[in-house]
């Protein structure tokens, strides 16, 4: 276990660390809406004070960047595992024994490096150690570390940046309160609940929510989240989501940027732990609704095996070793893992295998092989892969989390307007502030930022709709196709035009005969949705 914690108040330059790291300053946003705000701040700059226009310049910074996606969850929930699943390389330690001490940013890099952000603003690089993983020994005491960025030239990363954190309810306050930070809530909110064997000790209430300045630097980074969550759905995990959607504008904490994984799928005692995970990740979801878009559910050992080029060769050749043996030995050998020493398996590639795959990745290795021997190396990684439910992760992340990122970013920085406003030390800037954003909200444009916002109200619960109308509006702000965003596949143009007219005028009689007040907002919101729509597809746009 790494040692040491990390506390304290710190200097770390607001400017954060990408002017500072000596990788290329990143280049304009990549989508409209984000264009649309960076425009707007180019615009206002010139009228603000000095401390605002240096506040602005790290909003439009963040603007420009990759999506800033966060992987939390309580302690030893597989947090590191999912990360480097995702990323395709193991670099960031994880093992029952080492706890993630540190919050650390992965992000794309020309070269690979760690830099250590020190609480006093400083910073120093070290290269990964000799298996590729962040080092352990980072140079200095680990109260001087604010956060670490860790750069590769891995090309998942050139989209998004992925950040590991520390786990909540750790016996380490310092890093559990990054982590919370990082989530936007209290100090210590996980505390009290934490179970046998996990419960802190700490009075971190009282501790209070003192946050160190390397803390609050990652927190304005997070954009999205992915939240670990093991079999049970613990008060605290809703807790800490409740805290990430707390923290800033609904809009930026929108639960449609939240998706919760239910990890360690393989470890659920059911006959068939694969539909087990299934229907439990189905339940969460259900439970979570308020709180996350989705849970889906994980083996993150398999994967983070499959993805990461852990699972070699040799791995492979000593698994149709063991779908040689007589069924009925074959069957022995999986009653337990203490069972798993027989003499037909070498010690060594054993407690490797129930490393990377742990006992029932063996098994359902075994048996793929058992039921076709022919499987190569590669067919049987990628039949793992597939069973550990990881491709529907990485299209989430790769395909959902990157198509939504100019939304995403776009809204976050939005309500960072309202933050910078709201902070202004002088009046002037914060009229100018929010008379820019105003006049930006009110270009057609910019409409797509209110559906965001109103289908962040809707799905977090603050603004209570019927279920069919809040599955209407998920679909509008977030479909791909025209025939998506109006839940209706197949249909032809002609069909769609109509479809769009017809929701336009419902949800306008709603907003006018049958809502509250707050539904009526919202309504004249996705009204407006539905008639922009109808009159991209009149005008013949895909
Ligand atoms: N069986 C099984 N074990 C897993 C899975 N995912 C992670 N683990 C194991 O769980 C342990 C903790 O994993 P980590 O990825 O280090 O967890 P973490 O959430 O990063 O832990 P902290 O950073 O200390 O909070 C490790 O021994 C992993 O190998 C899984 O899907 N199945
Ligand atoms: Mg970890």
């Amino acid at each position: 276990m790494r040692d040491g914690t990390v506390a304290g108040a710190a200097a770390v330059h607001p400017l954060g660390p990408a002017h500072a790291s000596g990788e290329p300053t990143q280049g304009a946003p990549g989508g409209p809406l984000g264009r649309l705000v960076a425009e707007t701040c180019a615009r206002l700059r010139p009228y603000l004070s000095p401390v605002s226009a240096a506040r602005l310049d790290e909003v439009t910074r963040r603007l420009a960047g990759p999506l800033q996606l966060a992987v939390a969850g309580r302690i030893k929930s597989g947090k590191s595992t999912v990360v480097n699943a995702l990323i395709g390389r193991r670099v960031a330690a994880t093992d029952v024994r080492e706890c993630t001490r540190l919050v650390t940013r992965f992000q794309y890099g020309t070269v690979d490096r760690v830099e250590v952000v020190r609480t006093d603003g400083g910073r120093h690089t070290l290269p990964y150690d000799a298996e590729g993983l962040v080092p352990a020994d980072l140079g200095v005491e680990p109260d001087r570390i604010a956060y670490l960025d860790a750069y590769l030239t891995s090309a998942l990363l050139a989209s998004v940046t992925v950040i590991d954190t520390p786990g909540l309810a750790s016996t380490d306050r310092a890093s559990a309160r990054r982590t919370e930070a990082l989530l936007g809530g209290p100090a210590g909110a996980t505390d009290a609940s934490a179970g046998p064997g996990e419960a802190g000790t700490g009075n971190a209430a009282a501790a209070g929510p003192q946050l160190d300045a390397g803390s609050q630097a990652a927190i304005a980074q997070a954009e999205a989240v992915l939240y670990v969550l093991t079999q049970t759905t613990r008060a605290d995990d809703a807790e800490a989501l409740a805290a990430f959607q707390a923290y800033s504008a609904p809009q930026a904490a929108s639960p449609m940027n939240a998706v919760g994984l239910l990890n360690k799928a393989d470890q659920i005692a059911a006959p068939d732990p694969v539909a087990a995970a299934r229907e439990l990740a189905a339940a969460q979801a259900r439970a979570l609704r308020h709180r996350v878009s989705d849970v889906l559910p994980l083996a993150g050992l398999v994967a983070e095996a499959t993805e990461t080029g852990q699972f070699t060769e040799s791995d492979a050749e000593l698994l149709r070793q063991l779908a040689r043996l007589e069924p009925a030995s074959r069957e022995l050998l999986f009653y337990s893992a203490d069972l798993f020493v027989r003499p037909e398996v070498p010690v060594g590639g054993r407690a490797r295998l129930l490393e990377r795959l742990d006992l029932f990745g063996v098994r359902q290795a075994v048996d793929l092989i058992a039921a076709n021997p022919g499987l190569t190396t590669g067919e049987l990684r990628h039949r793992l892969a597939a069973q550990s439910g990881f491709p529907a992760l990485r299209e989430l992340v790769d395909h959902a989390f990157r198509r939504r990122a100019d939304g995403i970013k776009a809204s976050v920085a939005l309500a960072a307007l309202d933050l910078l406003a709201a902070r202004a030390p002088v009046p002037a800037d914060r009229t100018r502030i929010r008379d820019a954003v105003e006049e930006l909200l009110q270009r057609p444009q910019a409409h797509q930022l209110r559906l965001l916002e109103a289908a962040a109200l809707v799905s977090s619960g603050t603004v209570p709709m019927p279920a069919d109308r809040a599955v209407e509006l998920a679909a509008l702000v977030s479909g791909e196709t025209a025939a998506e965003q109006l839940g209706a596949p197949g249909a032809d143009r002609e069909a769609l035009c109509g479809r769009a007219l017809e929701r336009a005028a419902a949800w306008r009689s709603f907003a006018t005969f049958g809502a509250t007040p707050a539904q009526s907002r919202v309504a004249h919101q996705v009204h407006r949705g539905f008639f922009l729509l109808w009159q991209r597809l009149a005008a013949g746009a895909p």
